[in-house]
């Protein structure tokens, strides 16, 4: 079975593809789209050709290097295939894409007691929102959820989450506005014990990653919840804004630097053409994606995985 159908045979069976789908199908043209079309050429591969791939495998936010790699293992798949036409190469090429990615992220494995996730990520990425849609996810799956709002350095971004929390009829703590943010946390994960709830989700000021300051207060807030919750934070995620291409790269890396990171929400890709951060991120970050964000409502956020990410990409070519 080629690579294509199988992907397509794993996506059908998958209840939630019509969320996923409409999700990234809102721009038609898709890099793995503009991929697709080099196949249909008639010809025979050459060096031309390969540097046209290398360029739109660039423009949709794969770094250079990470191209280079993907290209040179398609090349040796063409050699040990033995194929020379661009339309049969498509299949190896996919399968290039496919295995580069490797395993899906692993799903959080939620504590005995209460589970602890943070959320990181530089002002506007999406945190705030993600915190909402991963309460709506846990919820929906029947778990008692809150939130701390441990950005205390802005009141509407306590209100906001404050909202959110009443839409979805979750628990929230707060602390008062400029109060030092371990201390809300501590706060609120002494309340979140004593309400016994499942999991707590503390969502955090956007962090530029040039205030040092900031990022040695996130090293703080870990190890006070460590104190208070054995193994607390769970999850560490990096919300990450999907149009943001390779800036996105040096946020990643910077956070890395402060603090360890479980994996990555990338968010917005709704709005984006583009997605092929997603390889440099697994490539030079080793990290994977846990979620991606489809749109600003509780409801638009699925688990990445790779088989419908490909599907959905491919789809859109025959939507077009
Ligand atoms: N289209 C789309 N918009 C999103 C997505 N995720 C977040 N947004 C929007 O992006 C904007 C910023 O999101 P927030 O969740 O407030 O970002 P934040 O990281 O909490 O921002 P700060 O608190 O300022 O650091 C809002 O208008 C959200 O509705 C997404 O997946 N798709
Ligand atoms: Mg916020």
């Amino acid at each position: 079975m080629s690579f294509f159908k199988k992907i397509s045979e794993a996506f059908k069976q998958r209840s939630d593809k019509q969320v996923y789908s409409e999700g990234l199908d809102r721009k038609k043209s898709t890099f793995i789209n503009k991929l697709l079309l080099l196949f249909e050429e008639e010809n025979e591969i050459d060096q031309e050709w390969i540097e046209r791939m290398m360029i739109v495998l660039i423009e949709a936010d794969v770094s250079v290097s990470t191209a280079r790699k993907l290209m040179k293992n398609f090349n040796t798949q063409l050699q040990e295939n033995q194929i020379v036409e661009k339309m049969y190469a498509k299949d190896v090429f996919l399968q290039v894409l496919n295995d580069f990615y490797g395993e899906d992220a692993q799903p959080l494995q939620l504590a005995e007691d209460l589970t602890v996730i943070l959320m990181v990520g530089v002002n506007g990425s999406g945190k705030t929102t993600s915190s909402a849609k991963l309460a709506s996810m846990y919820k929906n799956q029947g778990k008692k959820v809150g939130f701390i709002a441990a950005d205390t350095f802005r009141a509407a971004a306590t209100e906001q989450l404050g909202l959110w929390a009443q839409k979805l009829e979750v628990a929230f703590y707060k602390g008062d506005l400029n109060a030092d943010p371990s201390s809300v946390i501590v706060d609120g994960l002494k309340q979140a014990q004593r309400d016994e709830l499942d999991i707590v989700i503390i969502d955090t000021a956007g962090r530029l990653q040039t205030k040092v300051n900031l990022m040695n207060e996130l090293s703080k807030m870990k190890r006070v919840m460590t104190k208070f919750v054995p193994g607390a934070p769970h999850a560490t995620y990096l919300v990450l804004d999907g149009n943001l291409g390779q800036n996105s790269l040096t946020q990643a890396r910077e956070f890395e630097k402060a603090t360890h990171v479980d994996g990555i929400i990338l968010t917005k890709m709704d709005g984006t053409a583009k997605g092929g951060i997603i390889f440099t991120i697994i490539d030079e970050m080793n990290l994977k994606v846990n979620y991606i964000g489809l749109g600003e409502q509780m409801d638009d956020m699925r688990p990445f995985y790779r088989d419908q990410f490909f599907e959905s990409m491919l789809q859109v070519e025959s939507n077009a």
